[in-house]
C-alpha cells in the first residue's frame, strides 16, 4: 500500500540505496486484551524489540538504528546520542549541528508508514511565505473559520489560543497580524498518529535526537501546552475508536464502561453513551478532547454534583511511556502513574493512547435559562436581586445544580442552567425562593425564566452546550484567560467579603463567566485532582481586560500585569489555597505565580516524584506541567510566556 510513496520518497532523496524497501516499524502483537478490554485496532500495531532488531540489521537503516531504539538496549546503551542528549543545555533546534539530517527524517517517515507531516502554520495560505505563494481561496477558508474550534482541531498543529504560539502567522484581518508568516511557536513536524507503534517510534526518536516533543489532541489548551517551536508533535486526533463494554470487568470496577481512544471528542463520547443508554461525565464544550488534557487535568463537568470530576471515573489507561513502552496503567498496574494521570495534567507523564471509563445509568435533567437587566429595573432592584442570587447560591449547588452565567453591571445572563436528577417539580421548588423574591420586589426578567425537563443527559446537553460550538470564542488573541476555584466554607463564612468582591469585580467591568459547580466524591477519588475541586461551590472564569489592546508585546505585558495584580489577586486573597481555594490548571493563566501550589494544591511534591520516576530525562515538557520548572522556553520578551523559542534547561 505504501510502496508507491516509499519509492517516490527514496528516489527524491537522490540517495544511493540498493534496497528501496523500508517497512513501517510495527508489528501486530499476539495479545488481544489489556485491563480487561479488547485492544483497539490502533493498539495491536506496536514497536517491539524485534522490530528494532530488524531496523538494526537492515542495511538501509542499520546506521540510524540508535535513533529509534529503546533506551538501555544493546543498540542504544552508552551510545553517542544518549551522551549528547544528557549533556546538552537545550533541546536540539532546527539549524543546529545536531539537528537530524534530512535523510534521517526521511527514514523516520518511512518507518512511520508515511505519517510524518512537515508542519506549516494554519494561516500560511494568507501570505507569500516559505510555504509558497498566497492562495486567496484557501485564505478565505482561514478567515471564515479561524475562530471556530474545529478549524484548529482538524489541523495537525494549529491551536486555539494563538498568543502562545507567538502570533507569527495570524489571519490578516486581526490587529496583531502581519506583515509576514513564519513558523514561530509551531512545531517543525507532526506525526499523524494512527497506531501505537508510531507513538513509540516518535518518542524514541525525540528522546535519542534530543528533540522537543509535543502532544496535541484538539488544541483547546489555554496555556500553549500543545505547541512548541522546534518540536516534533504527536497529533492524536485521528485515534477515534469507541468501544461500549456492557459487562466490563476490570481493575477495581465491574459494570458498563466505555473504552475511548485518545482523539475522541466530548461530543463523540456523549453520543456513544446515549446510543447505549448510559451516561458519562465530560466537559461542556463538545469539541474538547475526552482522553487528553481534559481527563488528565480532572475534567470539570455539568454532572459534577452527581458524579464528581470526569477523572474520578477512569478505570484504566493504555499509555506509551517516555521510554517508548506501551503499558497498562490502573489501580493494579503502575498505580503511581494511575494516580498522577487523573488530575496531574496532560503532556508530561506519558502519552495516553486510550482510556476506560465507568458508564452510569440514564438520568433526568432539567435545563433552564433567563436574563435579568439592570436598565429595566433600576440599579437598586438589580443589585438587590444579584445579592439574593448569591445568597441562595449554595442552596442551588446543594441541590446539584450546575450552571454557566455571565454577569455585568448591566445584566445577569443565565445562559445555561443544568439540574441533573431533577424533575420539573423538584427543580421549580429549588429555585422558588429566588424567583418569588424577584416577583415580590417587582423585579422583571428580560428573558423569562424557562425550564425544560429531559429524560437523558444527552437531551439536556443538546439543549444547552451541545448546541453551542463556541464559534467566535476561540482563535482569538484579544485576552488572556484565567480562573479561580472558590470553596464552600469560604463562600459561606466570608459571604459579605466575597459578595463585596463580586460587586467590585463586576462594577469595574471585568470579565465574568461564573459557574454553580460543586463536585462531589464519587467513583475513585484516590487521584491527583486538585483538592480545591472537592470543596468548590463556585467557579469563576475571567480574563484580562477584553476591551483593552493586546496586539503588541508591550500591550500584552501590561494586560498580563493587570490580570495578575488587579483582577486575580483579590480572588487569591479572598479564597487562598490555605482556605481551600485554587486554580484549575486547564483553564488558567500561564503566568499564575506559585503555579505549583495553585494548580496542584499540595500534590506537587508527590507528582514531581512520579514525573522523575517515569520521565527522568524530561522527554515530555509542557509549560506549567509537572517538572516544567526545570526548563524554560527562551522566547525573548513577548509580554507573556509563549512557546516561540528554544526549550532549554533553567
Ligand atoms: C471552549 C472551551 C471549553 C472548555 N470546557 C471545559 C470544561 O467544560 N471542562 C474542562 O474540564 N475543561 C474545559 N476546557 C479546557 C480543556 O479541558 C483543556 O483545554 C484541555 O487541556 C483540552 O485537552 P485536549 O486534549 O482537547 O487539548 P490539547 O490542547 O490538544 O491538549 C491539552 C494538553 O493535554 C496534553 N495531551 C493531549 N493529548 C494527550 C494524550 N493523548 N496524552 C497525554 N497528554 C495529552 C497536551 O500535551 C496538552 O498539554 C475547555 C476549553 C475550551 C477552549
Ligand atoms: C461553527 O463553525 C463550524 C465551522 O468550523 C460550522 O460548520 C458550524 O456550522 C458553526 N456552528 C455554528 C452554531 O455557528
Ligand atoms: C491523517 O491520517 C488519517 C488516517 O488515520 C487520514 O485520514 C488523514 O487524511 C491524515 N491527515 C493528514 C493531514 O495527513
Ligand atoms: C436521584 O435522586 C433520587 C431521589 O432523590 C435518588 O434516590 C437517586 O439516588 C439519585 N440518583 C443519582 C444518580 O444520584
Ligand atoms: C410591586 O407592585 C405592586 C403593584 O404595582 C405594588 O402594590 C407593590 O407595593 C410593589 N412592591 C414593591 C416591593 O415595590
Ligand atoms: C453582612 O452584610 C449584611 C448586609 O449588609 C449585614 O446585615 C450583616 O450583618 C453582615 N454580616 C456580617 C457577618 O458582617
Ligand atoms: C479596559 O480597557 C478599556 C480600554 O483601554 C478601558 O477603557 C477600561 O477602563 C478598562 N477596564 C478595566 C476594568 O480596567
Ligand atoms: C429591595 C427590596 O425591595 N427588597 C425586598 C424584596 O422582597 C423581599 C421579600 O421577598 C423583602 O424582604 C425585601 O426587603
Amino acid at each position: 500500500m505504501l510502496r508507491g510513496k516509499q519509492l517516490f520518497l527514496l528516489l527524491s532523496l537522490n540517495w544511493a540505496v540498493s534496497s528501496a524497501n523500508i517497512e513501517p516499524a510495527a508489528t501486530t502483537v499476539p495479545s488481544s486484551h489489556a485491563a480487561g478490554a479488547p485492544l483497539q485496532a490502533a493498539e495491536t500495531l506496536q514497536l517491539t524489540d524485534g522490530v528494532i532488531d530488524r531496523i538494526a540489521s537492515d542495511d538501509t537503516t542499520a546506521e540510524y538504528a540508535e535513533y529509534f531504539a529503546f533506551p538501555n538496549s544493546r543498540i542504544s546503551s552508552n551510545g553517542r546520542l544518549a551522551r549528547r542528549a544528557a549533556s546538552a543545555r537545550c533541546k536540539t533546534f532546527p539549524g543546529d549541528a545536531h539537528w537530524p539530517k534530512q535523510i534521517i527524517w526521511d527514514i523516520f517517515n518511512l518507518l512511520l508508514g508515511g505519517a510524518l507531516i512537515p508542519a506549516k502554520p494554519s494561516a500560511a495560505s494568507c501570505y507569500d511565505s516559505q510555504w509558497g505563494p498566497k492562495d486567496a481561496g484557501k485564505c478565505a477558508n482561514v478567515l471564515a473559520n479561524f475562530r471556530t474550534p474545529l478549524f484548529h482541531t482538524e489541523d495537525p498543529t494549529s491551536i486555539m489560543w494563538p498568543i502562545f504560539q507567538g502570533r507569527t502567522c495570524m489571519p490578516p484581518n486581526v490587529n496583531s497580524a502581519g506583515p509576514s508568516c513564519t513558523r514561530g511557536g509551531f512545531p517543525e513536524y507532526a506525526v499523524n498518529v494512527s497506531n501505537v507503534a508510531q507513538i513509540q517510534l516518535a518518542i524514541n526518536f525525540a528522546r535519542a535526537a534530543n528533540i522537543r516533543l509535543v502532544i496535541k489532541n484538539s488544541g483547546h489548551d489555554y496555556l500553549g501546552k500543545s505547541t512548541g517551536a522546534g518540536a516534533l508533535s504527536l497529533w492524536m486526533r485521528n485515534l477515534r475508536d469507541i468501544d461500549f463494554l456492557p459487562d466490563y470487568e476490570g481493575p477495581g470496577y465491574s459494570g458498563p464502561a466505555l473504552k475511548l481512544a485518545a482523539g475522541v471528542s466530548v461530543r463523540e463520547v456523549y453520543e456513544a453513551a446515549d446510543r447505549n443508554g448510559v451516561t458519562v461525565p465530560g466537559a461542556i464544550s463538545w469539541s474538547v478532547g475526552y482522553a487528553g488534557g481534559m481527563i488528565t487535568g480532572g475534567g470539570q463537568n455539568p454532572l459534577s454534583a452527581i458524579y464528581g470530576m470526569a477523572a474520578d471515573h477512569v478505570v484504566a489507561f493504555q499509555v506509551v511511556t517516555a521510554e517508548g513502552r506501551y503499558i497498562t496503567v490502573s489501580e493494579s498496574s503502575h498505580s503511581d502513574l494511575f494516580w498522577a494521570l487523573r488530575g496531574g495534567g496532560g503532556g508530561t507523564f506519558a502519552v495516553v493512547v486510550s482510556v476506560i471509563v465507568r458508564a452510569h445509568p440514564k438520568l433526568n435533567v432539567v435545563t433552564a435559562n433567563w436574563m435579568l437587566d439592570s436598565s429595566r429595573n433600576g440599579e437598586d432592584k438589580y443589585w438587590a436581586a444579584i445579592r439574593k442570587f448569591f445568597e441562595v447560591f449554595t442552596d442551588w449547588t446543594d441541590s446539584k445544580i450546575y450552571s454557566f452565567f455571565f454577569l455585568t453591571k448591566a445584566s445577569l445572563t443565565m445562559t445555561y442552567l443544568f439540574a441533573p436528577n431533577h424533575t420539573a417539580e423538584t427543580y421549580a421548588a429549588t429555585v422558588a425562593q429566588f424567583f418569588s423574591f424577584l416577583e415580590e420586589n417587582n423585579t422583571t426578567l428580560t428573558n423569562p425564566h424557562r425550564y425544560t425537563p429531559h429524560t437523558s443527559f444527552y437531551s439536556g446537553y443538546q439543549a444547552t452546550w451541545g448546541s453551542n460550538a463556541f464559534n467566535g470564542s476561540v482563535g482569538t488573541d484579544t485576552s488572556l484567560p484565567a480562573n479561580h476555584i472558590i470553596p464552600r466554607r469560604n463562600f459561606k463564612q466570608k459571604f459579605n467579603q466575597t459578595y463585596a468582591l463580586i460587586e467590585e469585580h463586576v462594577k469595574a467591568g471585568r470579565h465574568w463567566l461564573g459557574f454553580h459547580n460543586a463536585p462531589v466524591r464519587n467513583g475513585n477519588t484516590n487521584n491527583a485532582v486538585h483538592p480545591a475541586w472537592r470543596e468548590c461551590v463556585f467557579f469563576l472564569v475571567t480574563s484580562s481586560n477584553r476591551t483593552a489592546d493586546h496586539s503588541t508585546q508591550e500591550a500584552l505585558r501590561i494586560q498580563n500585569a493587570d490580570l495578575q495584580e488587579n483582577i486575580l489577586e483579590p480572588w487569591r486573597k479572598v479564597a487562598p489555597l490555605s482556605e481551600g481555594g485554587g486554580t484549575y490548571l486547564n483553564e488558567a493563566s500561564v503566568e499564575e505565580p506559585d503555579w505549583q501550589d495553585s494548580f496542584y494544591g499540595g500534590y506537587y511534591p508527590r507528582l514531581s516524584e512520579i514525573k522523575r520516576r517515569w520521565d527522568p530525562k524530561d522527554v515530555f515538557y509542557a509549560v506549567t506541567a509537572v517538572g516544567s520548572e526545570r526548563w524554560v522556553v527562551e522566547d525573548g520578551e513577548r509580554g507573556v510566556q509563549t512557546q516561540n523559542g528554544r526549550l532549554c534547561r533553567v
